[in-house]
């Protein structure tokens, strides 16, 4: 029986990575299903992600920013939204360390602002019909895991380490206390890391995967003992889909991959998998891993017990990390004018601030 039925959908943050995996997937699916994609195109966000949709009768963008209210209430007074999917966010922990105000901005104003356009939408005349704003998060906001620690679910208190773990718990915290305070519709969703098509190469994954095919120095940060748990982006898309239909009001799922690695085997399965598809002997990116300095703070292990979700709404991984990671070096080497357009100058300045000191 399904909980909710979307009719009008502004997705925020759908240029991105995740945003865009959920979008090329939803678009199709559901034709009868309008999407509003309000998306401010910070460095993290392409449009050349969803060329796959941009000319769908049931699907527009707006360039603009989640924490500009005149903006955000005007579009829901235009389209009627029945459903939020938030996604929009500054999401990597380095940069976060380098420019923390920035993720306070985004993540906790903007989270505010949003939850707050729709209390205003669908509060105003009494009880709210058939609606819900589905918050994005992330398992970040738990803290670290030791060795041998049980994952964490969704009874873990909440223990966040990083300028962006803090303000992804921040806004956390605003979503729940819309929902216990105005009675808003809202589901919290936290995940692991996520790895696949069109992720930002600032991110380990597809960082690897660029590096070790131009045969550049391969950064691992302390001696690449900590641990991640890692899904595939078209499995999470999945997750949030079903949570978005068939999910509870108040209630949070935790999303996860079941598939826990440190970061050493990561880096070298992806140099593997690299020289295996380039033809080259094996070995030969290995040859680039560079222990460097370890990231100030850096989480130990996440870890995500994802048996609610399971148990409740029939979800599970359909990608092994095997098979995810090999169909996810072959997209980029297959997408190498993709990487060389994201790859602009100001990515090449962050790289530098990054790494030019570290090693
Ligand atoms: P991303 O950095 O790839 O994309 C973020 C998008 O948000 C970009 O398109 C960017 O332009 C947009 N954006 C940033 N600031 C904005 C603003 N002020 N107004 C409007 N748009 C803005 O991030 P991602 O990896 O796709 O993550 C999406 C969400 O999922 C985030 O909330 C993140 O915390 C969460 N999450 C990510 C992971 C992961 O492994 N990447 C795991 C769990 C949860
Ligand atoms: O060059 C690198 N070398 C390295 O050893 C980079 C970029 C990372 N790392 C390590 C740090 C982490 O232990 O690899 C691990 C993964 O790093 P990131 O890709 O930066 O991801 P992480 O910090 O784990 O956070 C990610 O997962 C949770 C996303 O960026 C978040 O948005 C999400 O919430």
């Amino acid at each position: 029986m399904p909980q909710h039925t979307p009719t009008s959908v502004l997705v925020t943050g759908g240029a991105g990575f995740i945003g865009s995996n959920f979008l090329l997937r939803m678009v199709p699916r559901h034709p009868g299903v309008r999407f509003v994609n309000l998306d401010l195109l910070t460095y993290a966000g392409n449009l050349l992600n969803l060329q796959a949709v941009e000319d769908a009768p049931n699907y527009a963008f707006v360039q603009g920013d989640i924490a500009d209210a005149d903006l955000v209430g005007g579009l829901f007074a235009a389209h009627g939204f029945s459903t939020v999917v938030h996604f929009a966010a500054e999401s990597h922990v380095d940069r976060s360390i380098l420019d923390p105000l920035a993720f306070v901005r985004t993540n906790v104003l903007g989270t505010a602002t949003l939850l707050d356009a729709a209390r205003q939408a669908w509060l105003a005349e009494g009880p709210p019909g058939d609606v819900r704003f589905h918050h994005v998060s992330t398992d970040e906001v738990f803290g670290a895991l030791a060795p041998g620690d049980p994952p964490f679910s969704e009874v873990t208190p909440y223990d966040p380490h990083s300028p962006y773990s803090a303000s992804k718990a921040g806004s956390d915290h605003l979503a729940r206390a819309y929902f216990d305070t105005y009675g808003l519709p809202v589901v919290v969703s936290n995940c692991s890391n996520n790895y696949g098509p069109y992720q930002f190469p600032e991110k380990l994954v597809p960082l690897i995967i660029a590096r070790a095919a131009a045969l550049e120095p391969l950064p691992v940060y302390g001696k690449g003992e900590n641990v991640r748990d890692w899904l595939h982006v078209e499995d999470h898309a999945a997750a949030i889909e079903r949570i978005l239909f068939a999910g509870e009001t108040g209630e949070t799922y935790c999303v996860g991959g079941g598939a826990e690695r440190r970061n050493l085997e990561v880096v070298e399965t992806l140099c593997d998998l690299v020289d295996e598809a380039l033809g080259r002997p094996a070995g030969t990116a290995r040859a680039g891993i560079t222990f460097v300095t370890d990231r100030p703070g850096h989480d130990f292990r996440y870890a995500m017990d994802f048996s609610k979700l399971e148990r409740e709404l029939g979800w599970r991984p359909a990608h092994s990390f095997e098979d995810g990671m090999r169909d996810t070096v072959r997209w980029y080497l297959e997408h190498r004018d993709w990487l060389d357009a994201v790859m602009d100058a100001s990515y090449r300045d962050y790289y530098e601030r990054q790494y030019g000191g570290r090693g």
